[in-house]
């Protein structure tokens, strides 16, 4: 692959089963969108069970898992792998807390959700998760290449 210092960072995003029930897909996708982050990849789909458990791999031993498999295989979920300097760590910031009653006005959680097990969004939380979340959804690897036409104010 490319050298590391030529790669995009990249993260990765879930709409889950009741962001996707409550209709705030658009909303939610509004969010980074707006911030400026370019998306490379989306899919609705209803995760099998197999690859909750893969994905949530370092949760395992905590008491809540086996509710969150069973939430996140629940229904269809949106993901999406969006790109641009720094994204894993703005979109935690846009997310907010795990807790929504903790997380601040203004973020998706703070503005949107109340509970913790009904949470909307899940983001990548370092880069290197960011990556290998992605491998581990878009399994033939086909992010969409493009870039915005948009000219940059400064490099
Ligand atoms: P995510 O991975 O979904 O972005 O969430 P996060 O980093 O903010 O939180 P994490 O600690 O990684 O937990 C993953 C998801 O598990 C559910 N959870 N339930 N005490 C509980 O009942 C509890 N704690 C966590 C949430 O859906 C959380 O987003």
């Amino acid at each position: 692959g490319a050298p590391a210092y030529l790669e995009v960072e990249q993260s990765y995003i879930i709409i889950k089963p009741d962001g996707v029930q409550r209709g705030l897909v658009g909303e939610i996708i509004s969010r980074f969108e707006k911030k400026g982050f370019l998306l490379k990849g989306l899919k609705l789909f209803q995760c099998p069970k197999d690859l909750a458990q893969e994905h949530y791999k370092d949760l395992k031993d905590r008491p809540f898992f086996p509710k969150l498999i069973d939430y996140i295989t629940s229904g269809p979920v949106v993901y999406m792998a969006w790109e641009g300097d720094g994204v894993v760590a703005s979109a935690r910031k846009l997310i907010g807390a795990t807790n929504p009653l903790q997380a601040e006005p203004g973020t998706i959680r703070g503005d949107l959700a109340v509970q913790t097990g009904r949470n909307g969004v899940h983001g990548s939380d370092s880069p290197d998760n960011g990556k290998r979340e992605i491998a581990l959804w878009f399994k033939d690897g086909k992010l969409c290449q493009w870039e915005s036409v948009q000219t940059p104010w400064l490099i």
